[in-house]
């Protein structure tokens, strides 16, 4: 048995995002967004699943809270509704709004729990994707308007920041994959969404400077590790051109104002390049407090020039996989975050990781054994990665509990806590009971818990 001790102000949080746990779609003056659109459109979301309702967060944020307390967390990440604060992107504050999200807040702060916002989790106001979503200028102007108010609104009480989300599933897996909302498979489309992100980003954390707030601002993309089939040239390529799609697409913007040219290049052969204006390079390439790292899964990756846009497919090695059909390997996370280092030693956080394990409640108690081992392997990795020095300052756990996982509806199941969707009932799973055990420790104990 070994004993991984954590460090003493290390934050301990689970994360959510709005469009999948709040419901109350049409409560208060919220606006629509591309997700209340997309859920809705025939054959888009896996039974015809929609966030209308989702976990009913909106009403039951109390009871929420409570089970972050009993969990023992001291961090909780969320995401804001745009169309919560500006119902339709651009025109008037809806008061009722940040209402709702002072309250929010400031339960958070009177349990002990550092907010952890997330500025945009994908629900993008309707009426800005009618004029062209982030490929419209305007939509990006937009963006830095939201994000002032809720800077001047929730400055100093809320004291972590993200601005965006996935920059990857909001560019590739919704607008060249099609899967996510708005749903379009174009190359230049995807590209052009990428920048107007990237150009927002970089807006709004000159907007955090300018107007002095006391906190810390950054960005969580999601990174998905790749291992070369073989040693051949190709496969390595192939394997390159993966992590880079996620991680120095966005991120060689942000931290040295240029995209990798081999990407640029690799585009261009496929017909498509971003939309760079003089300037934007500037603009995006911001100083950011921290990093966000979203990690789920590895692939083994080969060459084969059916294999999408960038020419590689993805082997079944036989690994495990969770419910989703997510191959799990831990390792990718450790190298992940090494890879990384190359941007330099800023702050960072795991603000997302977790597994969908669909164990059901029997008698009472879900005993989702497979979801404390894959939490337990991603953790040791952490731990590995301070040993050597990185600056992990925190773990975000996806997620608190089961909620609307987009194009899959309901039936897939990331929660520490059950929800029936029926009758709206929590129920902590064993995986809760585990978590509440490592943070109430601060250390991480490695027997075999299967
Ligand atoms: C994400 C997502 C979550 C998903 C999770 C599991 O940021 O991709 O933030 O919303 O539910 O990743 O797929």
């Amino acid at each position: 048995m070994t004993i991984f001790k954590f460090p003493k102000d290390f934050k301990w949080g689970t994360a959510t995002a709005s469009y999948q746990i709040e419901g109350a779609t049409q409560t208060d003056g919220r606006g629509t967004s591309i997700w209340d659109t997309f859920a809705k459109t025939p054959g888009k979301v896996f039974n015809g699943d929609n966030g209308d309702i989702a976990c009913d967060s909106y009403h039951r944020y109390e009871e929420d809270i409570a089970l972050m307390k009993e969990l023992g967390i001291n961090t909780y990440r969320f995401s804001v509704a745009w169309p919560r604060i500006i119902p339709d992107g651009d025109g008037e504050i809806n008061q009722a709004g940040l209402d709702f999200y002072h309250r929010f807040v400031d339960k958070l702060i009177e349990n002990d729990i550092e907010p952890f916002c997330t500025l945009y989790h994908w629900d993008l106001p309707q009426a800005l994707q009618d004029i062209g979503g982030w490929e419209n200028r305007r939509t990006v102007d937009a963006f830095v308007k939201y994000s002032e108010v809720m800077f001047r609104e929730f400055g100093g009480k809320i004291k972590f920041w993200l601005t965006f989300n996935e920059p990857w599933c909001i560019a590739f897996l919704s607008n060249l994959l099609g899967n996510h909302a708005p749903g379009n498979k174009d190359l230049q489309v995807a590209l052009n969404v990428g920048h107007g992100i990237l150009l927002a980003h970089g807006k709004s954390v000159l907007k955090f400077r300018e107007l002095g707030i006391d906190g810390k601002i950054g960005i969580a993309p999601n990174v998905e590790w790749s291992v070369p089939y073989s040693k051949s040239v190709a496969d390595q390529a192939a394997c390159n051109r993966h992590i880079a799609w996620f991680a120095d697409w966005f991120l060689d913007p942000v931290f040295k104002g240029s995209y990798p040219q081999f990407m640029l290049d690799w585009f261009e052969e496929a017909g498509a390049k971003p939309d760079v204006q003089p300037g934007d390079m500037e603009t995006i390439c911001q100083p950011i407090d921290h990093l966000g790292i979203n990690y789920y899964t590895m692939n083994v990756g080969r060459y084969n020039p059916d294999g999408g846009i960038l020419h590689m497919e993805s082997l079944d090695m036989g690994l495990v996989r969770t419910d989703i059909g997510w191959p799990v390997e831990s390792r990718g996370l450790y190298e992940v975050l090494h890879y990384l280092q190359k941007y330099g030693n800023i702050d960072t956080y795991i603000t997302e990781n977790g597994a969908c394990i669909n164990d059901g409640v029997v008698n009472g108690e879900v005993k989702d054994y497979r979801r404390i081992s894959y939490l337990q392997q991603h953790m040791v990795q952490v731990h590995r990665a301070m040993n050597d020095g990185l600056n992990l300052k925190g773990y975000m756990a996806w997620s608190l509990m089961d909620n609307f996982e987009w194009a899959e509806g309901y039936r897939m199941r990331f929660g520490l806590v059950h929800v029936d969707y029926r009758s709206l009932v929590r129920t902590p799973k064993e995986s809760f009971y585990w978590y509440q055990n490592v943070i109430r420790n601060n250390w991480l104990e490695t027997k075999d818990v299967l």
